[in-house]
C-alpha cells in the first residue's frame, strides 16, 4: 500500500477516493477536505473571528486543530453538561488542547451556570436527555456568539453526522428540518452564522487524523446517546456503505444539490414570526424561549428536591 501522493508507505486508505496516503499527505488531505468546504460553501471570509463549539471527542478538536492551521482567528467553546466523569474528563481533553495550541477556550458550565445538569433538566422537562441538551448547546453557542463579538460558531459535524441526521430526517419527512440541514446557515433573525466546516469527511478519517497528529480526544461516547436512534441510522448507513463506498456521501451531497432548496421556503416560514424572547432576549416564537422555560422547569424541579432532601 503506497501513498498516492509521494509513494512512501501508506499508513490509511481512503475507499471513496479509492486512495491511499502517507502520515504527511493524510493530514493535508484532512486539511484541503476542510478548505473546500469552506470555499464551496462560502462559510467563512478572511479576517472572520470564529467560535468553535468543542466537546473534547475527535471531530470538534481536529476542526480547532484544521482551523488555526488554515490560518484563521479561532477560539474555542466548551459547555460542561453535568453529565458526571464524561463531563468531567471531556473539559479536561477540552483545556489540554487549548493549552497545547496556546488558543483562548471559553467555557460555560450548565450547573454552576445555570443550575442545572442535563439528566435533571431532561426529567423536568420531560424531555429526552438529548433533546435537553440540543436546546441548552443550541442556545449558549449562540450567546456566547453574540456576547462574544463572532462572525459564526463552527461545529464538529462530520459526513456520518450529516449524512444519518438526513435519513432520519428523511425517514420520517421532517420537511421543516430538511429546509435547515445546510453546511452553513447564514446569519439572521437575530441568530450568528453557523457552519459545519467537516461535511466532506467521514469519522473514521476525523479519528485517524486526532491519531496521527498527537490529539488527545475523549473515545467514550457520551453515556446518554446510548441507543437513540441517530445511533441506529448511523450503523444502517455504514453497512450499506461497507459494500458501496461513497454511498453516505453521494446521499448527503445529492440532497444539497438536488433537493435541499424545495424544503427552504417552509422551514423559513417557521421563522417569520421571530422576536425576542422576554427573558434573555434570544429570538423565539413564544413570548419566553425554549431554553429560559428549561432552566425554570429545572430550577423548579431541583428547589422540590431540596424540600424532600431536608424536610421541615
Ligand atoms: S452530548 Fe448531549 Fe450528545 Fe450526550 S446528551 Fe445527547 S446530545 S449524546 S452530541
Ligand atoms: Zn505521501
Ligand atoms: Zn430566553
Amino acid at each position: 500500500m503506497k501513498c498516492r501522493v509521494c509513494r512512501a508507505p501508506a499508513v490509511i486508505d481512503v475507499r471513496r477516493h479509492n486512495a491511499n496516503f502517507c502520515v504527511e499527505h493524510f493530514l493535508r488531505q484532512c486539511r484541503d477536505q476542510v478548505a473546500k468546504a469552506i470555499e464551496e460553501f462560502d462559510m467563512l471570509a478572511d479576517g472572520d473571528r470564529v467560535l468553535v463549539a468543542v466537546s473534547g471527542g475527535k471531530d470538534s478538536l481536529a476542526l480547532w486543530d484544521i482551523l488555526l492551521d488554515l490560518g484563521y482567528d479561532a477560539d474555542g467553546l466548551y459547555v460542561g453538561l453535568g453529565i458526571g466523569d464524561y463531563s468531567d474528563e471531556s473539559r479536561d481533553f477540552a483545556r489540554a488542547f487549548a493549552t497545547r495550541r496556546d488558543a483562548a477556550l471559553v467555557e460555560i458550565d450548565l450547573p454552576d451556570d445555570y443550575g442545572y445538569d442535563i439528566p435533571t433538566g431532561a426529567r423536568a422537562a420531560r424531555r429526552a436527555p438529548c433533546s435537553a441538551c440540543g436546546l441548552s448547546k443550541r442556545h449558549l453557542f449562540d450567546q456566547a456568539a453574540r456576547d462574544g463579538g463572532y462572525d459564526a460558531i463552527a461545529t464538529g459535524h462530520n459526513l456520518d453526522d450529516e449524512a444519518a441526521v438526513l435519513f432520519g430526517n428523511v425517514l420520517r419527512w421532517h420537511t421543516d428540518y430538511l429546509g435547515r440541514q445546510l453546511p452553513v446557515l447564514p446569519a439572521r433573525h437575530g441568530f450568528p452564522r453557523k457552519v459545519k466546516p467537516l461535511v466532506r469527511l467521514y469519522e473514521r478519517e476525523l479519528a485517524a487524523y486526532c491519531v496521527l497528529s498527537g490529539i488527545d480526544y475523549i473515545v467514550e461516547e457520551c453515556p446518554m446517546a446510548v441507543g437513540n436512534r441517530h445511533l441506529g441510522y448511523k450503523e444502517a448507513l455504514n453497512a450499506i456503505e461497507a459494500t458501496s463506498p461513497g454511498t453516505k456521501h453521494d446521499f448527503y451531497f445529492g440532497f444539497l444539490k438536488r433537493a435541499s432548496a424545495l424544503f427552504v421556503p417552509e422551514a423559513e416560514a417557521d421563522r417569520e414570526d421571530l422576536h425576542p424572547c422576554l427573558e434573555c432576549g434570544a429570538p423565539t416564537t413564544g413570548d419566553v424561549c425554549a431554553f429560559c422555560r428549561l432552566v425554570a422547569m429545572a430550577g423548579s424541579a431541583e428547589r422540590v428536591e431540596l424540600t424532600r432532601r431536608t424536610p421541615g
